[in-house]
Order: structure tokens, then C-alpha cells, then sequence
């Protein structure tokens, strides 16, 4: 069976990468319909022999569609998914505008997937710095039960979009040039600087992304009681999101049942060698499947601690791979119907 598919937000970073995962995964297509805003619309995009013209994305242009990925905005969601559900197809969202809603399932599938068979419509796919910490933490979890964690993110610019990146490079080329520099995405220069303020402050003194971070990874791995303490920062990187995390245990922990537990995760790839320089950095993890987990330690702070480093593609399981996998695995099990396959001999 072969699926229609559509991508809103077709131009963006997340559009693009969906783009190159279905083709690379061979994700069976029938016909990929590209969206965007009305700015977009008209442009042809080559994709792989064709050339894709892209559509507005607009109400009613969800008729034949099986699967829309939903990779623009909040806003965008919020205007449109619904007249997609309305349509018969099966919205995987991006944004963080329905993540929290009861009736909507927010599943990374080697941790969730269960959930992805009761919906109404939308699946949700997690905030990237959460979903790239949970593929160390996870495996933590099922051996030694998660009580509470502290998390410092480093996060790469393409979290914040194509205008973040040109920004960075920019900035560095004005520094080498010994010209002005100057800052208009981020409220200081990311060249040679790190700024811990992603997302809006809250009135509790936390950023929307600290926030997330902890209401998700409750949602997600089924434990509403965790003890989050967030601090979420942006670092001169281009790609890939890296989380030092400091993680409290019901149980006693070792380190070797620790590094077996990771080492067996579908979602993780252990490097742990530090004598040997070998652990993960987001150079080396950028555009690979699995996110890279290392520095295991015991932590001399808390009691049943263990410390790690997790780095992982925000922009691959941290956005377009996992919405991708969630859909894979519906086919596999059987949980998605074509719309056209009623017509199919
Ligand atoms: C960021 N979490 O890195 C965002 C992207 N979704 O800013």
C-alpha cells in the first residue's frame, strides 16, 4: 500500500529534511504534495527526477491527502489541522501547539508507540532538545526508575530556523573580516557566545523551552510526578542539540548495567570511551539516526546519580525523523489506512 503524503511547511528546515528522510527511508509514497505559505506557493521544488510545485496550504487542500506532516508553526497548526482531520487524514505536527492536549498522543515510537493507535487525528511529535534527552534517559529509566533530573541543554542554531544559521555564519564572517557585527534573530551575537534563553520567559523565571522540556518528557514516559529542573541554552553550533543531564534513581545504580541498557536502546548508539576521546559530539551526531550517549558517570551529588551527555539531530529525531518513524510504524502495524486503497484492486 502507498500513501499520499503532504508536507506543510515544505520550504523550511524541518519541510526540506522530511523531504530527503522519505526519500533516503523510501517511504512508500503514492504522490508527495508540497505546501507552504502563499508566499511559497507557485515555486517548484526538485525532488529527487521531478520537480514538485508547491501548494498553498489552505483549508480544503487536504481532500486526497493520507498523511499531512505538519512542520511550519503553532499558528500554522492551529488554523489548519483540524480542517485536515476533518478531511480524513492524519496530521503529525511539529509544533508545540497541541503537545499537552489530552486527546492528542505525543509519542517518540521506541518509547511510546503504543499510543500512536489511540488519536483523534493529530499525533504530536516532542520539542527537540526532549526528544533527543530522552533516548539516553529512557533506557536509565526502565533499569533503574527515574525520580528526578537536572538538565543543561546546548542547542544549535538550526533549532531556531534557516535565518538563525545565516546569522551565525554571518557573524563569524564579519568577526574574521574585522567588520560590525550585528544581531537580529537572537537578542545577542551567537558567534563565539552562548545565550541561555531559548523560547519566552515565564513568570516563574523559566524559558517556554525549560518548560517544555519538563512537561513532556512527564507526558511522554508516563511519569506526571518527575522533578524537572531545566536550564535550556544556545550555543554557536549549526546542528545536532546536546544535553548534560544529572539524573536521581528509585534504585541503586552501576555503571555497567547503566552502559548495557543504552548500548541495547533502539534509539541510542553508546560512546562512552573517554580515555580514548570518544564520546558524542554534535558534529559527529548531526544527520545520524540514532543520538549519541556518553560520559556515563556516577553522580557525586545525588544519591542513586548518574551524570551523561547526550547529542542528537534536533532537526532529525528532534523534528523530521521522529515524525517520520511515528508514520512508518503505523504502516507496519497496520494503523493507517489509504484513502485510495478502498479503490485499490
Ligand atoms: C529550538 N526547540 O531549538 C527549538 C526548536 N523546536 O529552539
Amino acid at each position: 500500500m502507498s500513501y499520499v503524503v503532504g508536507i506543510v511547511g515544505a520550504t523550511g528546515a524541518v519541510g526540506q529534511e522530511l523531504v530527503r528522510l522519505m526519500r533516503e527511508r523510501n517511504f512508500p509514497l503514492s504522490q508527495l504534495r508540497l505546501l507552504a505559505s502563499s508566499r511559497s506557493a507557485g515555486k517548484t521544488i526538485q525532488v529527487g527526477d521531478e520537480k514538485i510545485v508547491v501548494e498553498e496550504a489552505k483549508p480544503g487542500v487536504f481532500a486526497d491527502i493520507d498523511v499531512a506532516f505538519f512542520a511550519a508553526g503553532g499558528g500554522v497548526t492551529r488554523a489548519l489541522a483540524q480542517d485536515a482531520v476533518a478531511a480524513g487524514c492524519l496530521v503529525i505536527d511539529k509544533s508545540s501547539a497541541l503537545r499537552m492536549r489530552d486527546d492528542v498522543p505525543l509519542v517518540i515510537p521506541e518509547i511510546n508507540p503504543e499510543q500512536l493507535q489511540s488519536h483523534g487525528g493529530i499525533i504530536a511529535n516532542p520539542n527537540c532538545s526532549t526528544a533527543v534527552m530522552l533516548m539516553g534517559l529512557w533506557p536509565l529509566h526502565q533499569t533503574f526508575g527515574l525520580k528526578r533530573i537536572f538538565v543543561s541543554t546546548y542547542q544549535s542554531v538550526s533549532g531556531t530556523g534557516a535565518e538563525a544559521i545565516d546569522e551565525l555564519d554571518a557573524q563569524v564572517r564579519a568577526s574574521v573580516a574585522g567588520e560590525a557585527i550585528t544581531s537580529r534573530v537572537y537578542p545577542h551575537q551567537i558567534a563565539y557566545n552562548c545565550i541561555p534563553h531559548v523560547d519566552t520567559f515565564g513568570a516563574d523565571g523559566y524559558t517556554g523551552e525549560e518548560t517544555k522540556m519538563a512537561q513532556e518528557s512527564r507526558k511522554i514516559m508516563g511519569l506526571p510526578d518527575l522533578k524537572v529542573s531545566a536550564t535550556c541554552v544556545r550555543v554557536p553550533v549549526l546542528r545536532a542539540h546536546s544535553i548534560a543531564v544529572s539524573a536521581e534513581f528509585e534504585r541503586p545504580v552501576d555503571l555497567t548495567a547503566a552502559r548495557a541498557a543504552v548500548a541495547a536502546f533502539a534509539g541510542a548508539e553508546l560512546i562512552d570511551d573517554p580515555a580514548n576521546n570518544r564520546y558524542p559530539t554534535p558534529l559527529e551526531c548531526a544527520e545520524h539516526v540514532r543520538c549519541g550517549v556518553g560520559r556515563l558517570r556516577i553522580d557525586t551529588a545525588l544519591d542513586n546519580g548518574i551524570s551523561f551527555w547526550v547529542s542528537g539531530d534536533n532537526l532529525w529525531k528532534g523534528a523530521a525523523l521522529n515524525a517520520v518513524q511515528n508514520a512508518e510504524l503505523m504502516i507496519r502495524e497496520g494503523w493507517l489506512a489509504a484513502k485510495a486503497a478502498s479503490a485499490a484492486v
